[in-house]
């Protein structure tokens, strides 16, 4: 199928952007890398009046640090991500991910802005953001607003971002020592994940747990936080046993759609095997040891 008929705009500016969304409002869609929207557009699930092109807004690009917070541009490609040295020394975890993301055609073309806005609960940036305790950055008409990713996913491709608004930036507080670690199961290499996890984990000076942020994604229709098991772990040991009682904890609300690629009872059963995997990782990396 091919899309339904639609004006087609290009502003070069986000203010320019932001004027086009207001005016056309419901009627009005973005469309950045289109790896996910072409498809949406092609079989008329959206038949929007005007496509808003923001490919040319160069002000939306690239990945700085300032001031201890890596921002990074709604327009940066994933593929930029994956090759950053800056995200590699800061933000390594994004480092780990990205190449579960698709392939590199898709990576190539694909925005980071265009995965966090589309909200796929299985994608992999949605869940990382989500363990890093990122800031989204939305602008419309009326300003920019900054929300925490702990508030922004909705349900299933739904967010907070308005029909007026456009997503601008992604910003990721820094910290130093951390342990990361990002796992994934999916049947093809490329394939959207069954299951993912996305781990942020710190230790004290006695290398009990400090701080951890764990993200299961695939199991719910949106990515979800695992609070009872970050709650459990915060001051305790890593070993055999608050590891089991972690992950039992993490998969308590893990609610998974049953489709063609896995069950219920499959899809838990990943997260709880890569659940333990990111643990172990996470924990061996903040303590500074080889994984
Ligand atoms: C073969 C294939 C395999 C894939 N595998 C994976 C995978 O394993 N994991 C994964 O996460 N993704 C996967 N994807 C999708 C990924 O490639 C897309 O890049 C991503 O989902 C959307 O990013 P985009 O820039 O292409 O956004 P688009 O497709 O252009 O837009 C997606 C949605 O986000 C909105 N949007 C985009 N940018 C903004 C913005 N700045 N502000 C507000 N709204 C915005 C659009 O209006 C639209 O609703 C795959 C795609 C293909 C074709």
């Amino acid at each position: 199928m091919k899309p339904a008929t639609f004006t087609y705009c290009s502003p070069s500016t986000i203010e320019e952007a932001v004027k086009l969304l207001e005016e056309y409002g419901d009627t009005g869609k973005i469309i950045a890398g289109g790896q996910s929207f072409i498809p949406i557009l092609n079989m008329r699930m959206s038949e929007p009046e005007c496509l808003i092109d923001i490919n040319q807004i160069n002000e939306l690009n690239g990945v700085r640090v300032e001031e201890g917070v890596l921002k990074i541009g709604a327009l940066t490609k994933q593929r930029e991500l994956e090759q950053s040295d800056a995200i590699k020394i800061h933000v390594p975890i994004l480092s780990e991910a990205t190449p579960y993301i698709g392939h590199v055609q898709t990576r190539n073309r694909g925005t980071v802005g265009g995965s966090v806005a589309h909200a796929d609960p299985s994608a992999e940036l949605p869940l990382c953001f989500l363990a890093l305790d990122a800031e989204i950055v939305i602008q419309s008409i009326d300003g920019t607003r900054k929300i925490s990713i702990n508030d922004f996913f909705i349900t299933y491709l739904t967010t907070e971002v308005m029909p007026e608004e456009i997503l601008t930036e992604i910003h990721v507080p820094l910290s130093e020592h951390t342990g990361y670690a990002f796992e994934e199961f999916s049947r093809r290499h490329g394939d959207f994940a069954l299951a993912a996890v996305a781990c942020i984990l710190s230790v004290d000076e006695i290398g009990k747990v400090d701080k951890v942020r764990l993200v299961l994604g695939g199991v719910d229709a949106i990515p979800l936080l695992a609070e009872e098991a970050m709650e459990y772990l915060a001051g305790k040991s890593i070993t055999e046993e608050t590891i089991e009682r972690a992950v039992e904890l993490a998969v308590k609300d893990a609610d998974p759609d049953e489709d063609l690629h896995a069950s219920k009872e499959y899809r838990v059963h990943m997260a709880k095997v890569l659940t333990r995997k990111a643990l172990i990782k996470a924990y061996n990396r903040a303590l500074g040891k080889e994984v």
